[in-house]
């Protein structure tokens, strides 16, 4: 019997679908391990050979613990909300929901054929209202919770309202809106209960607030950063504004020192760490205030160096500032506002990326320098944000590059940082402290100091003197959480009164309404706004944004663990088990977006009690990307005429892009078929090369159905078998690394496993296993595979054991090695990686349970310990043959044995030997 994948395969994906070989109980006596992919998102192009790369390294660790005794939570499911189905709907009308469990099918199906070890019975679907009724129910705890900072705790409302009643809120530590008033607990309880209730909006975890987004009216949504481009949206080209609107927030700010510190805890990447790090962007500095007479208060700003204070020549709002309309003299104001106008249409990335446009207008007002009561001017400039620090920058062009060409741009002082002790003419000291200003008027006091330290004494003169005080900040802000979308989970939300009430819980999920298009209304309203009398309790409106993309898949590692409870999110008693994920796989794509919210979720839910757990990924692999290798074509400039390449002319050519499905192994072009292609090319002429082919180009870049270079892996499977195609993508190299999709090393992978089946059936196709004892060479080819692919697999090797399975079955092959005491542990070493063959042939060996339930080989050491040594044999000086001989040989031995070999014999041709040097354990020399 020949190895044929094609009717082995299918029949074993039953088989275990059948028996539920890979369904994982929630209670057991054994450890458990937990390793996750980060689900995909059901796209309608379906899985290229990309995707996978990620879940059979996953799938590979899962069925080695598996083998290994320990319980394995290995689940799959979709993250099944999201832009393209809704897309889609907007053009065809298509319900999202259909064309979303359409693609759900084709991914499953094509998963299913690379014989994964998931439980199915454990799938989630973000889109579906059994999940998403547990990510309402989320929402609404957090809706119901305040952050305590002294506790560093999410807490209950209730327990807030406690406090308020005893207390007021005079002493409360808490994450909450800026503008919160302050009251005492005989006025909270003079408070009516709507007034109550509008203070307990300040401090919820999750609240409303004006936020400034992208506002694109001729598309009527607002589009996120990386969807606006100069100022124009992405898609379409319309015009995109800047606009305060009403949205649901999370305030994830008051995560950011812990979830900054437990990074430290976690088995990440350094690099990845560092992301998330910057993300964070914690800054100790300082915040000190400048005089404005004109306003008759001080403006505040941020600064990391309060030690370059001297050489401050300006002070810098944001646009967004609101005392600039205050501050602007009559002169100045006209310029003012125009300027204003045209910042406002600046994302926030652009003004921090776009450095090198200087723009700005000087308000006209002038501030007071505290150190050296210098006047300075008061500028208005976009390079400063208005949401980070307090939106008030002291521009010491001195010392900052962007303040230096800003002053440069506009003319202003660049004053330097006194670095010498100030003196008059004659040399005297100036004057440091000034009585009728009670500050600095001029000082040396921070020169000749490090950096650090003229911060800190600086800060404590800030501090002492009144005028400020040490600050820390973080650039993470809170998480907008509205989408101006159809197709997310509806936000479990009424209003009342203008105020927004939760739906009780008992009625949820609160289910998206069907709607005749699934676009924003004409007046800028979410397609939600569409669904006619879709009303709490038919008369108060619903929220009618919906959640972003990252709602549910901040939790859905917690409802794998449970998913089919219907009474609460997942079981205490589940979640306890099965804690954090040991091991998750995914791209870098997710490095700060989804792992930063899943940890914020996870923070939250432990701080309220619902699991016992903080941190979600204990352990993170980032694959790398899988490239395609496209095809190219040299077309004549001009005209309909296709060259060979490499090029064999000095015209000038233009490289077309072709479907690698038209250009073989070699590079050369299918020119019937191209022809055929393209109604453009039905006419084109070639010039071949002097074989008469057409060469094409190739080059790596992005796997893309736009680049016609899409490898579908049900196309490799159906000619090559599954098993194949999981050992061939953990043969292309190190998991971490992105490389290029070369198929030229298939055929190898491929022979390596016709090879291991001619170990258990012959040419005659007949079983030829043995019970014979092993050599000791067989036991070591086997022991030392057994312990290179353990040790790979437990650093996260993928590629290294693929080698290790081909060398072995090459000296297995040379030692004509067919005996079962061998080749039945080397199914299982190998179960793992190529799941079909192994369970074939095992099958075939008379096993009646599968393989994948059988234990993982132990290596023993004992069959490891080197017993003869592979000496070099020179003869007159050049090295002729090697021999492998036993170690325990004396030197006279060792001669005897090499005059003996007839490879030695030959090259001495017959003559007697004058001289025979042995060193043991290095040489053997023959002089004839
Ligand atoms: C004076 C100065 C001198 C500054 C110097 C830096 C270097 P990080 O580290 O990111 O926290 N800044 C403060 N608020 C800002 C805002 N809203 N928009 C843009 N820039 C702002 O950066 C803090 C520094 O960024 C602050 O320290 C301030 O410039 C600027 F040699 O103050 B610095």
């Amino acid at each position: 019997m020949e190895y044929q994948p094609q009717s082995i395969e299918q029949k074993w994906q039953q088989y275990w679908q059948a028996q539920q070989i890979y369904h994982t109980p929630n209670h057991s006596d054994k450890p458990k391990y937990y390793v996750l992919d980060m689900f995909p998102y059901p796209s309608g192009a379906g899985l290229h050979v990309g995707h996978p790369l990620g879940y059979i390294a996953s799938d590979i660790v899962a069925r080695y613990k598996r083998m290994q005794g320990f319980n394995v939570l290995h689940p799959m499911g979709f993250d099944s909300f999201g832009l393209p189905a809704e897309q889609y709907a907007i053009d065809t009308g298509q319900h999202p929901a259909i064309t979303t469990a359409q693609n759900i099918a084709t991914f499953k199906q094509q998963l299913g054929k690379i014989g994964f070890s998931y439980d199915w019975s454990r799938e989630v679907q973000t889109s579906a209202p059994q999940y998403y009724r547990w990510t309402q129910w989320i929402f609404q705890q957090i809706f119901d919770s305040w952050y305590d900072l002294n506790a560093q705790k999410a807490r209950p409302i209730s327990e807030l309202v406690q406090i308020f009643e005893v207390e007021g809120n005079h002493g409360v530590k808490a994450a909450c809106d800026e503008d919160t008033p302050l009251f005492s607990a005989s006025d909270w309880k003079g408070y009516d209960a709507q007034k109550q209730y509008t203070l307990l909006l300040h401090y919820r975890l999750t609240y409303l607030a004006e936020s400034v987004v992208n506002w694109c009216p001729a598309l009527g949504t607002v589009l996120a950063n990386d969807e606006v481009k100069d100022g124009f949206s992405e898609r379409g080209g319309h015009p995109v504004e800047r606009k305060k609107m009403k949205q649901w927030s999370m305030r994830i700010t008051a995560y950011a020192e812990r979830l900054l510190n437990d990074l430290e805890r976690l088995d990440w990447s350094e690099a990845l760490k560092e992301m998330q790090r910057n993300w964070i962007g914690k800054s100790y500095g300082c915040e000190v205030q400048f005089e404005v007479p004109a306003l008759g208060h001080a403006l505040t700003a941020f600064t990391t160096r309060i030690d370059t204070i001297y050489g401050v020549s300006y002070l810098v709002l944001a646009p967004e500032h609101e005392v600039i309309d205050q501050l602007a003299t009559p002169e100045r104001r006209a310029e003012v506002e125009a300027y204003v106008q045209m910042a406002k249409n600046r994302s926030e990335r652009e003004r921090q990326t776009e450095v090198k446009t200087v723009s700005g207008a000087f308000t006209g007002a002038y501030a007071i320098n505290p150190f050296n009561g210098q006047q300075i001017p008061i500028w208005v400039a976009d390079y400063v944000l208005a949401g980070y620090g307090t939106g008030v920058v002291m521009g010491v062009p001195a010392s900052d590059e962007r303040d230096f060409r800003f002053a440069t741009h506009f003319g202003l002082p660049i004053v330097p940082i006194i670095d010498k002790t100030p003196v008059d003419e004659s040399g005297k000291v100036l004057e440091v402290y000034s009585e009728k200003s009670g500050r600095m008027i001029n000082s040396d006091f921070l020169n000749g100091l490090e950096v650090p330290e003229a911060i800190q004494r600086a800060i404590a003169f800030v501090e002492e003197k009144n005028i400020g005080k040490a600050k820390v900040n973080y650039r993470l802000r809170d998480a907008v959480f509205s989408r101006q979308r159809y197709w997310g989970e509806p936000v479990p939300v009424y209003f009342k009164e203008g105020l927004p009430y939760l739906i009780p819980q008992d009625q949820l999920p609160l289910t998206l309404p069907d709607i005749e298009a699934y676009k924003p209304t004409e007046d800028g309203e979410p397609p939600l706004a569409r669904a006619e009398g879709w009303k709490y309790q038919g008369q108060y409106p619903y929220e009618l944004t919906t959640m972003p993309g990252w709602a549910g898949s901040s939790w859905y590692f917690l409802r794998y663990m449970d998913s089919q409870n219907d009474q609460t999110f997942a079981e205490r008693s589940a979640t306890d088990y099965w804690n954090s994920v040991d091991l998750y796989i995914g791209g870098t794509e997710h490095a700060v977006g989804h792992l930063l919210y899943s940890r914020f979720w996870a923070k939250f839910l432990f701080d309220r009690g619902y699991i016992g757990f903080e941190e979600p990924f204990q352990k993170l692999l980032n694959q790398g990307m899988i490239q395609g290798v496209s095809a190219l074509v040299h077309k004549l400039k001009d005209e309909n005429t296709f060259v060979s390449f490499p090029l064999q002319t000095d015209a000038e050519t233009i490289p077309v892009r072709v479907d690698i499905s038209l250009v073989d192994a070699h590079d050369k072009l299918d020119t019937a078929a191209f022809k055929q292609w393209r109604p453009e090319y039905q006419n084109a002429k070639f010039i071949p090369d002097a074989n008469g082919q057409l060469g094409c180009e190739r080059v790596v870049e992005k796997m893309s159905k736009s680049k016609y270079n899409v490898v579908n892996p049900d196309e490799v499977i159906a000619k090559y078998g599954a098993d194949t195609l999981r050992l061939y993508e953990m043969f292309l190299g190190p998991i971490e690394l992105s490389k290029p999709w070369n198929t030229q090393g298939i055929d190898g992978v491929s022979k390596f496993l016709r090879k291991l089946w001619r170990l258990f059936y012959n040419e005659q196709d007949e079983w030829q296993l043995s019970d014979a004892a092993p050599s000791a060479e067989e036991w070591k080819v086997l022991h030392k595979t057994i312990k290179k692919v353990s040790e790979d697999i437990e650093r996260l090797s993928f590629n290294t054991p693929v080698s290790a399975f081909m060398i072995a079955v090459n000296e297995l092959n040379t030692l004509k090695c067919h005996k079962q005491a061998i080749l039945e542990p080397f199914l299982q070493l190998l179960a793992p990686y190529a799941p079909h063959i192994t369970e074939e042939l095992w099958a075939k060996m008379g096993h009646i349970q599968s393989i994948h339930i059988a234990p993982f080989p132990i290596w023993d050491e004992q069959y490891l310990a080197e017993d003869s040594f592979e000496y070099p044999v020179s003869i007159n000086g050049k090295m002729r043959t090697k021999l492998s001989l036993p170690l325990d040989l004396s030197p006279a031995e060792i001669e005897q044995r090499a005059l003996a070999d007839e490879t030695v014999r030959r090259w001495m041709a017959d003559k007697a030997p004058k001289k025979v040097i042995v060193v043991p354990k290095k040489i053997i020399n023959v002089v004839v």
